[in-house]
Formats: structure tokens, C-alpha cells, sequence
């Protein structure tokens, strides 16, 4: 098989996470770089011996022979980027959040489809083994039908350091963590019928909402509680974990902190180690996000060269987006019922 070859946008802190996980990804790997910030963009072409490098995006597609292009750009420059390489014929992984807005969104996924390219979102969390290990205990049928779930994720953890547009932007917490809570209850729950949120802010330094509370009515009657907060002070900080808990018509299924799972049901409790492996590029706590990092770029090399749709498409995201703009809505209205769309 051919070398998926791809071009890389965005050299920023998060983007060198994609690019050690490219290293080990097989069959494809990163050839070009793109930032039109030059002194981030020479630091990471020297950290990872990438030299084909590019101010401008458009001439990066057209200069290089490209398979796919990795967005790794804040929001803002989402669509302008994916069009630009849809049109080109270019596979597209694109960074969460996929879009600035529900038109915006439909836009890109028109493009991908409008010229036959692949389209994934970058919605690396329901990646993360430790979530899939849930998934599978629920699929294994040992606890029944699930009928009710919380996902989790409480922490004060400074994301701002790394992240200073987390401080400033007018929204935070639901487009920035959130939108990975609310894919976890999709991806374990179903699709989404109903909504309410409420929100507040607690940090008086930032901008935008750090706590939200969203509860989910999905397909088949099942509830979930998505709830997430940076304003959250433990005597253990447990970022960047997801605690999950299932309750189903046979018995119960909790993830706990320090990656415990826990499956009980009549026959008894049985608790597993479910932590994510230490890639050795990785650094603790942020090893559980890297290693999901791993596995979608393995996940999407292997759908381009089996010519098959991402589980995290473009389109599919769309349905976890309406979650986020349902959410700030019924936030906006003070946590009042919204159905998404
Ligand atoms: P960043 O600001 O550190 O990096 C973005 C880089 O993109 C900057 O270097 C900037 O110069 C460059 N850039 C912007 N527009 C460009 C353009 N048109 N052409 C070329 N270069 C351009 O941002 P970050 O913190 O690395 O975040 C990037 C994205 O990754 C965000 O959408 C963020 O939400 C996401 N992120 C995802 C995860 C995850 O687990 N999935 C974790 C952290 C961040
Ligand atoms: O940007 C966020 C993400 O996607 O995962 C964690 C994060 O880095 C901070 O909330």
C-alpha cells in the first residue's frame, strides 16, 4: 500500500501531539507543515525533521502532493481551511470544535460531499480506551438496557496556560470540553431528543461559562447527565479524566477515577484496571488525551485506505454540534427544554 501522505496546519500547542502520533501511525505520514505564525512554524519543522514547510495553506496544497490535510487550527479558520481543501480533492481530519456555528458546520459537510473527499472530525475522546472499555461493557450485555448515565468531568486544572483564547473566548466550557462530554453520551446513549442546560461562570478571570449541566433525553428513554466544570477544587485533581456511570436493567456499570471500572450486575461486582498505556512520547496527565490522539489518526488512515466513512465524520459531528448550540440556548433561557437540530 502507498504512503497516505498529508500536509499539517496549525503548529500550535496542541498540534505537536499530532504530530508524534502521526510518527506512529502506519501508513501515513506527515510530509509538510503550515502556520503562518514563522517561528512557530520553524520550532516544530525542527522538532520533528518536517522541512517542506508553509506560511499560507493554499500554497501548501498546491505546492505538495498531498493525500490529506490535518487541521489543527483554532475555530475561527475551520471552514475557510476545509473548503480550501475540499476543493483541492483532499481528505480532511479537522480539529474539534469542527465549527463556529450550525451553518458553518453544514457548510464543510456540504463541501466534503459536493467533492467526494473524506471529512472526519477530530472528536478524539470517545477514542480514549478507557471510554471504549465502558462501550464494550454495555455492549457486552452483562448489565441489560441502560435507562439512565452520567458523564463527568470536574476538575481546576490550569488549561488556560497553555490555552490563552480559553480565557478570552465569549464561550468556554461547552464548546471547548463539553462538546467531548456530550459525544461521550452519544456515543454511549444514543441520539438526543431533548435537552436543558444551565450554566455559570466562577472564575471572574475568564470570559465565557466554566460550569455547565446538561440533561440529555434520548432515543428509547434513556436520561443522561452531562456535567462539566474547570471551577471544581478536589483534594485530587483528576484531570483530564471522564468519570462515567451507567445504571441498566441488570446491574450497573461506573468509571471511576484512576481508570476503574467497575461491572456489577446479579452474578457479582468486577472491577478492572481500564488505564490508557503511556505512549512513549507521552506525558502524564495528558497521556489519556495523547493516546486518543493515536487513535483516531490510526482510525482515519485506516478509512481512507479501505475507502470507508469515519465513525467520527463530518456528518456525524453535526449532531453532537446541535448538542452544544441546544445547550447554550436553553442556557441562554435560563435551562428551558430544547429539542437540537
Ligand atoms: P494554538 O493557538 O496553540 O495553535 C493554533 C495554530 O494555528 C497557531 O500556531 C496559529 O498561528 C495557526 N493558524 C491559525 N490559523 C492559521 C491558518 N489559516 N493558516 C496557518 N496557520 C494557522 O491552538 P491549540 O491550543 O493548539 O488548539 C488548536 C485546536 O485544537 C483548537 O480547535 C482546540 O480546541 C483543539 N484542541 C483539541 C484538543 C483535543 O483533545 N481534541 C486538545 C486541545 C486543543
Ligand atoms: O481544548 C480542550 C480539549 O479538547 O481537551 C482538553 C482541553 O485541552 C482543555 O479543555
Amino acid at each position: 500500500m502507498d504512503m497516505l501522505k498529508g500536509g499539517l496546519i496549525g503548529c500550535g500547542f496542541f498540534a505537536q501531539n499530532h504530530l508524534h502520533a502521526w510518527r506512529d501511525v502506519e501508513g501515513a505520514e506527515i510530509v509538510a507543515l503550515c502556520d503562518r505564525d514563522r517561528a512557530r512554524l520553524k520550532a516544530t519543522s525542527e522538532s520533528f525533521g518536517i522541512e517542506r514547510c508553509y506560511e499560507d495553506a493554499a500554497a501548501m496544497m498546491d505546492a505538495e502532493k498531498l493525500d490529506f490535510v490535518d487541521i489543527a487550527t483554532t475555530v475561527a479558520t475551520h471552514r475557510s481551511l476545509v473548503e480550501m481543501a475540499a476543493a483541492r480533492g483532499l481528505a480532511i481530519i479537522c480539529q474539534k470544535p469542527f465549527a463556529d456555528s450550525m451553518e458553518d458546520g453544514k457548510a464543510m459537510v456540504a463541501a466534503a460531499r459536493a467533492h467526494e473527499v473524506t471529512l472526519m472530525v477530530h472528536e478524539n475522546f470517545r477514542w480514549q480506551s478507557p471510554i471504549r472499555a465502558v462501550r464494550a461493557a454495555i455492549d457486552s450485555g452483562a448489565i441489560g438496557s441502560p435507562f439512565w448515565g452520567r458523564v463527568s468531568f470536574r476538575s481546576a486544572y490550569d488549561v488556560y496556560a497553555a490555552q490563552p483564547y480559553l480565557a478570552t473566548d465569549e464561550r468556554f466550557i461547552i464548546q471547548d470540553l463539553g462538546i467531548h462530554i456530550l459525544d461521550i453520551s452519544r456515543f454511549l446513549f444514543g441520539e438526543v431528543e431533548t435537552l436543558s442546560a444551565r450554566t455559570t461562570r466562577v472564575n471572574p478571570r475568564i470570559r465565557g461559562e466554566d460550569v455547565a449541566t446538561i440533561m440529555l433525553g434520548h432515543e428509547g428513554n434513556v436520561t443522561s447527565i452531562v456535567d462539566c466544570s474547570y471551577a471544581t477544587k478536589l483534594p485530587r485533581e483528576n484531570f483530564p479524566e471522564t468519570l462515567i456511570e451507567v445504571d441498566g436493567s441488570h446491574g450497573t456499570v461506573r468509571l471511576g477515577a484512576d481508570y476503574r471500572l467497575q461491572v456489577h450486575n446479579g452474578s457479582g461486582t468486577r472491577e478492572t484496571d481500564v488505564s490508557p498505556p503511556l505512549l512513549p512520547w507521552a506525558e502524564k496527565p495528558w497521556h489519556n488525551i495523547q493516546e486518543s490522539v493515536f487513535n483516531i489518526e490510526r482510525h482515519f488512515a485506516d478509512c481512507l485506505s479501505r475507502d470507508i466513512e469515519p465513525e467520527t465524520s463530518g456528518e456525524d459531528n453535526l449532531k453532537t454540534l446541535a448538542l452544544v448550540y441546544a445547550a447554550y440556548r436553553s442556557a441562554e433561557e435560563g435551562g428551558r427544554m430544547q429539542v437540537p437540530g
